[in-house]
């Protein structure tokens, strides 16, 4: 950890923010203690609410039954929502196709392989945010108010235009654009391979607070020819999204976002990473599923700000794994346990029928931050439960298949173009030791782009972990798989060295990566989105900066401006500042 000095702006840091805080309208009320939070969250019963279906939108039209490339037009709207049967209603932030049927989570966008959407992301939020935010971290903030916004579609391989740059946030209307701005209409080909994708929002400084306040929901790719064969679980009633995201909330029903900053002095309102005492799936928090006995398909999409689920179900159920973000794996793994890191999603099949108990807990063990933090309280370690109804089920016709789809393309170091040192750091007050800001590779967002991949290669990146936390890196456009994570050793004089050039080569890496092996488990071996970096060791990563499905380069130009990001998905993170440009060359 580099430590920073926290410079003698405090003062003029805190005019700032309160005055940010009168023009933004959040709420700035008496502070709340960690107990009231607990005690709310405490309060509410489990099992209660019945798991939502979000509204399904279909991201193509039907002419003569073929299915015909489509144009949607999806809003931003503020909008009272109920996270409990106990709780009021409250407002948040959803995406909806108006303002009467926009869901915290927003509707699930169903496409089709090889049939391109059109969607016009609108914004009909009001002036002021729901919730806190930091003008001293790198942040959209608009002359005349508002609450920028931009939709990212994660895990999509669609152009730089289409691809929700930081930078291209607008606000209610299209008033106000931000400096990469180019279109309200997004280009969606869907060419890539069943799976599910999310979308959410990505605006410079605000993902933590626009996510927190409901701007995300889930996007699957459907393949009907290609997935009928495998005989998973099907139809709406059988195949379902679980959006996991956990939420603090105050007795009016209002989510909570703490507004003073671990280090005040340093960001006002920043705090390293947000985690919340209640845990909703869909919208509801500990939510009840009756499921009768036979298989289910259940695709889990963690959309918490920094939580990490180590998911589990409590009658010992196995998870059988399909896919993971928005690939299927070779072949289904069987797991007890899942790890599912922040924006990481995994396709599994449940089989209730060989459950011995009439219910089953949706189970989580995952200290908080991960790895080294707190257990997980009586109330997170608690997601939701499925009653399993009595009956036997005759006509389950459906399977976990022994094989599943696989792709052209393999991780194989050997194709790698290029091999690149990705380091994350983070930084602290040197007085207080609280975590200031964290950066990848030195360097923020603004600075010049340093990974310019071709379009149509493969690379290797090793990312190396200089933090005491595990971060979820995810790369825009690119599918990545880690192949190998290697302790470093001597790492104190390496993180010595590092934090004096900034340079993975001339600190001699190689010297370094040579600790402790640790494989990737089966259930991660496929092209993802996200992959989980752990502290203290080197991650090596192979990228693919083209179709896995073909081999080939993509089918639009991706060289384009304003170019894509990569990131680090603890929102929290993300905002300030692991974030930088992720630029494609010809
Ligand atoms: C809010 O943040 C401040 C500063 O880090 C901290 O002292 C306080 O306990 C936090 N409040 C809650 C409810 O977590
Ligand atoms: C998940 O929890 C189980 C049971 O507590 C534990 O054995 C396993 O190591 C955990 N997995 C991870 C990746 O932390
Ligand atoms: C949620 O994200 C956190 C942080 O990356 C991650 O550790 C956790 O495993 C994720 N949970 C799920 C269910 O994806
Ligand atoms: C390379 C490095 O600094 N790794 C750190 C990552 O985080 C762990 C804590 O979980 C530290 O022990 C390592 O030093
Ligand atoms: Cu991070």
């Amino acid at each position: 950890m580099v430590p920073v000095r926290a410079e003698a702006v405090a003062a003029a840091l805190l005019l700032l923010v309160a005055a940010a805080g009168v023009a933004a309208g959040f709420r700035t009320g008496p502070p709340v203690s960690k107990d009231t939070l607990e005690k709310v969250a405490a309060s509410l019963e489990m099992y209660v609410d019945e798991l939502p279906q979000m509204p399904k939108v279909l991201g193509y039209s039907l002419k003569y039954g073929r299915p015909e490339p489509t144009h949607l037009t999806i809003g931003m709207y503020e909008k009272k929502w109920k996270f409990h049967r106990d709780l009021p209603a409250t407002t948040v932030f959803a995406f909806g196709t108006s303002a009467a049927t926009a869901t915290f989570p927003g509707p699930t966008i169903e496409a089709l392989q090889g049939v391109p959407l059109q969607v016009t992301w609108e914004n009909h939020l009001p002036d002021r945010h729901i919730l806190p935010w930091d003008p001293t971290v790198p942040t959209a903030i608009p002359r005349a108010g508002g609450v920028p916004t931009v939709v990212h579609l994660h895990g999509g391989v669609h152009p730089p235009r289409s691809d929700g740059h930081a930078n291209a946030w607008f606000t209610a209307g299209f008033r106000e654009r931000g400096p990469t701005w180019s279109t309200p209409t997004y280009a969606y080909p869907n060419a890539q391979s069943p799976g599910v994708l999310w979308y959410h929002d990505h605006a410079l400084g605000l993902t933590r607070a626009n996510l927190l306040a409901g701007l995300l929901g889930a996007y699957v790719i459907r393949n009907p020819a290609a997935e009928a064969p495998l005989g998973l679980p099907c139809g709406d009633a059988f195949d379902r999204v679980l959006v996991l995201a956990d939420r603090s909330f105050l007795a009016d029903g209002s989510i909570y976002m703490n507004c003073t900053g671990v280090d005040p002095r340093a960001h006002p309102q920043w705090q390293p990473e947000y985690f919340g005492e209640a845990v909703a799936v869909n919208g509801k928090a500990w939510p009840l599923l009756a499921v009768a006995r036979r298989r289910y398909r259940f695709r889990i999409i963690n959309a918490s700000n920094a939580r990490y689920f180590n998911l589990s179900l409590s009658n010992g159920l196995p998870f059988h794994v399909v896919g993971s973000d928005a690939s299927y794996l070779p072949r289904p793994a069987s797991v007890t346990h899942l790890l599912v890191a922040v924006a990481e999603a995994f396709d599994v099949v449940v089989d209730f029928s060989e459950s011995a108990t009439p219910e089953a807990e949706l189970v989580n063990t995952a200290p908080y931050p991960y790895p080294d933090g707190d257990a997980p309280s009586r109330l997170t370690g608690k997601v939701m439960k499925f009653a399993v109804e009595p009956a036997a089920v005759l006509d389950d016709r459906s399977r976990v298949p022994a094989r599943l789809p696989e792709y052209v393309e393999v991780a194989e170091e050997e194709a790698a173009a290029q091999r690149r040192y990705i380091v994350l750091y983070e930084y602290e007050d040197a007085a207080t030791g609280s975590p200031t800001h964290l950066y990848i590779n030195g360097k923020r967002l603004e600075d010049p782009a340093t990974e310019t991949p071709r379009a149509g290669t493969t690379e290797v990146w090793e990312v190396i972990n200089l933090t005491q936390d595990n971060h979820p890196l995810h790369l825009h456009l690119a599918t990545l798989q880690a192949v190998r994570a290697r302790g470093l050793v001597g790492l104190e004089e390496f993180r010595r060295c590092m934090e004096r050039l900034n340079d993975a080569t001339r600190c001699d890496v190689g010297r370094h990566a040579v600790g402790e092996e640790a494989a990737v488990p089966e259930h991660e071996r496929t092209w993802k989105n996200v992959v989980k970096i752990a502290p203290g060791f080197m991650t090596t990563v192979v990228v693919k900066f083209l179709m896995v499905e073909t081999g080939r380069t993509y089918p639009f130009d991706a060289t384009a401006e304003p170019g894509y990001v990569y990131h680090c998905h603890i929102l929290d993170h993300e905002d300030n500042a692991m974030i930088r440009p992720l630029k494609l060359i010809k």
